[in-house]
């Protein structure tokens, strides 16, 4: 896709879980709790959100902690996504750190846990499906959203209405749908997807293929530079005779900007930079350009990567290695055939 703004309908979708019910009530009524190291827990309507609190409107990109995962070798487990699971809308909600605010959060509050309405897969309505939670300090980013509308409009059902968690640049799995309790803990979260090898990676680089427990590994946080190309396809043919070639797509990484874009056509023996535009805010990603010179009719292949602020580059490979495949970020390559 594109679109500088994800519509609602080309958004990729994960779920951990069933589909709940939709919520047969007003949305106006549903009710949101955030409880646990405060002195005053809260447990308020949307409605009652919405009035007692500052809504913000931003771009914010949401990305899969497992995208990229097909580029790893031997293959892990889990939806081999491409550099799908992607996508970069318009959130309006509230911040979450305003919310944790008016709770009074007291000193031992580290962590926070997140829960929703979606059922277990296998039904039992003692599991969850997804429950996952993070470092305070992300919860307190003025970027973290619980989110009450998308593109303009109330959040589509399979998007988690009537109310998410929206937090950029961390693991998608953060970002809990069908939003019902935030809780502030003083440890680490224990909910499923937490712990082991789930949204973990291993602190020290294990061997690519080995089974390990995970009790060495971190969560992962910030998500790594990635880029896309969004205007021509795989396989594209272009008329006998075309000499340049415009290429555009989105970089994006993480809690960071990007600071560069670079594309090659010969295998990466030269990079061309691209031109990069600023974020439109941070968390959002950026519009990369080019225009690739084509010496003559022929075979060949489009590679792109992009640099974050920090100077990273995306790899030649897919690094880190892990039993669940996150992280996975190498350059990306296309090919065209002219004539
Ligand atoms: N309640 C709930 N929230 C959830 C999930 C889920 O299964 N249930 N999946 C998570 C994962 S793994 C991702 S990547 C994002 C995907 O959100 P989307 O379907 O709106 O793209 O939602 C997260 N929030
Ligand atoms: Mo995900």
């Amino acid at each position: 896709q594109d679109d500088e703004v994800t519509p609602a309908e080309k958004f990729f979708i994960r779920m951990n879980g069933q589909i709940p019910e939709p919520f047969a009530g007003d949305p106006r009524s549903w009710r949101l709790r955030l409880d646990g190291e405060v002195n005053t827990p809260l447990d308020l309507t949307l409605g009652e959100i919405e009035s007692r609190f500052p809504t913000v409107t931003r771009r914010l990109q949401m990305e899969c902690g497992g995208n990229g995962r097909a580029a790893f070798s031997p293959e892990t487990r889990g939806n081999q996504w491409g550099n799908g699971a992607i996508s970069c809308a318009e959130w309006t909600g509230v911040r979450l750190r305003d919310l944790i605010a008016a709770a009074g959060p007291k000193e031992g509050a580290r962590f926070t846990g997140h829960f929703g309405a979606d059922p277990h897969l296998s039904g039992d309505p003692a599991r969850q499906a997804i429950s996952r939670g993070m470092r305070i300090e992300k919860a307190l980013d003025e970027d973290t959203l619980v989110a009450l509308r998308m593109n303009g409009r109330p959040i589509p059902h399979i998007h988690g209405a009537p109310v998410r968690l929206l937090v950029p640049g961390w693991p998608g799995s953060l970002s809990q749908k069908w939003l019902t309790r935030v809780t502030l803990l003083d440890g680490p979260h224990t909910g499923a997807g937490m712990g082991g090898t789930s949204y973990r990676v291993p602190v020290r680089p294990i061997v690519p293929g080995s089974r390990d427990d995970g009790k060495e590994f971190a969560d992962m946080e910030s998500m790594p530079v990635r880029s896309i190309l969004t205007n021509v396809a795989h396989g594209a043919r272009l008329p006998a005779g075309t000499r340049a070639l415009d290429v555009r797509g989105f970089a994006w990484a993480g809690d960071q900007a990007v600071r560069a874009m670079h594309v090659s056509t010969d295998y990466g023996a030269t990079w061309r930079e691209a031109q990069l535009a600023a974020p439109a805010n941070r968390h959002a990603w950026q519009r990369w350009t080019a225009r690739l010179p084509l010496p003559s009719d022929g075979y060949y292949e489009v590679w792109y990567r992009a640099t974050d602020s920090e100077g990273r580059m995306q790899p030649h490979a897919a690094g880190n290695w892990n039993p669940q495949g996150y992280g996975a970020n190498p350059l990306s390559r296309i090919a065209v055939l002219v004539g």
